[in-house]
């Protein structure tokens, strides 16, 4: 029996994703739903399991056919669905009426209920949200039956969305545990349990790879790994500056930078190291493939200590600097040397 586990869909959500690609990012949440679809085709998965938050606030019906739509070129495989925290069932929601196909499953009950897909020998079980938290552990914690392949389908596992005890979990006699609600991909027990993560990134706190978790259960052993598939990653990236850099120089480090981690992916940008104490950068003018979503700037002025002092023998940062020169490099007073230097370097800047 051959799985795919996808959670954090968060359908119809707007994730930032600088000015190049905010704009059809909420399309392509979904057309990652779609290349999912032609992935289980392609490799002939038997069950594909959504974690919950399938979508990002309560579902319109017209989303509720479109996704349907798409379900329907699955050619062998069933779905299973719960409700997370962000799509919980609420007393007027879509999902309660909705007329799925026949291989579609939406579990909608806020019990843990126990789904039997005959046809592939695998009982599901899994609970979808009522409200927006579930505050207490509503695990039983018994272990299913062995009348086939046993999966169970949950969302949260934290404080507040379902706290459950995940050692105890994993300890059950489940072949294979999806997880959802934390967006980053997490085997939590090796081929047993593990969070699918969002399939895309949703927000730029959603750093690194996001995907799906392949499965397969084989004489009753599962084996699990995750496979990369977003279509973009917001990624974090440490640009290393140095003094002798001018601005330009830096804003073309910082482009080859993303052109080797790839111009579709979106840019958490931290420049470090020291700059000329008088450099002035246009942090906006970095953006050059308008794939930024943050660039903060950590460089600190650079100051020739000794240079300084020579100029300044009769004042006081002159007098202040040969106090502590000849302390050692990293040391707390070689701390103070470059704090108090900066201090009052800054306030002549300012004067001037
Ligand atoms: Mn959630």
């Amino acid at each position: 029996m051959k799985f795919i586990h996808i959670a954090d869909l968060h359908l119809g959500a707007r994730p930032e994703a600088g000015e190049a690609y905010t704009q059809k990012r909420p399309e392509e949440l979904w057309e990652s739903v779609h290349r999912i679809i032609q992935k289980c085709n392609e490799d002939e998965i038997d069950l594909l399991l959504v974690a919950g938050d399938v979508f990002h606030h309560q579902p319109m019906l017209r989303e509720l056919k479109e996704l349907d739509y798409l379900f329907s070129k699955l050619v062998k495989t069933h779905v299973v669905l719960i409700a997370g925290n962000h799509d919980y069932i609420k007393g007027d929601s879509f999902y309660k009426k909705f007329q799925w196909q026949s291989h579609v499953h939406f579990i909608l009950n806020g019990e843990m209920s126990k789904l039997k897909l005959k046809d592939i020998s695998t009982n599901v079980f899994g609970l979808s949200y009522q409200t927006r938290n579930i505050e207490k552990d509503m695990l039983a914690y018994h272990e299913p039956k062995k009348d086939g392949n046993n999966i169970l389908l949950l969302h949260g596992g934290e404080e507040k969305y379902l706290p459950v005890n995940k050692q105890k979990l994993a300890s059950l006699n489940y072949d294979y545990i999806a997880l959802g609600h934390i967006h980053k991909p997490m085997i939590l027990a090796e081929n047993k349990m593990a969070y699918a993560g969002a399939l895309e990134p949703i927000d730029r706190n959603d750093i690194g790879e996001h995907g799906y978790i392949f499965g397969e259960i084989k004489n009753q052993k599962t084996k699990i790994r995750f496979c990369s598939f977003a279509k973009r990653s917001y990624v974090p990236l440490k640009l290393e500056v140095d003094v002798s850099d001018t601005a330009a120089q830096v804003k073309d480090k910082l482009s080859e930078r993303i052109q080797e981690g790839g111009i579709d992916n979106i840019y958490k940008v931290t420049l470090v190291g020291f700059r000329e104490a008088d450099m002035y950068y246009d942090i906006a003018a970095f953006d050059q493939f308008k794939n930024i979503v943050q660039i903060t700037d950590e460089t600190k002025p650079y100051y020739d200590f000794k240079k300084i002092m020579e100029k300044n023998k009769d004042n006081i940062i002159g007098l202040f600097i040969k106090e502590l020169i000849d302390c050692e490099e990293g040391s707390m007073e070689y701390e103070a040397l470059y704090q108090g230097v900066d201090a009052l370097m800054t306030t002549r800047r300012n004067e001037a």
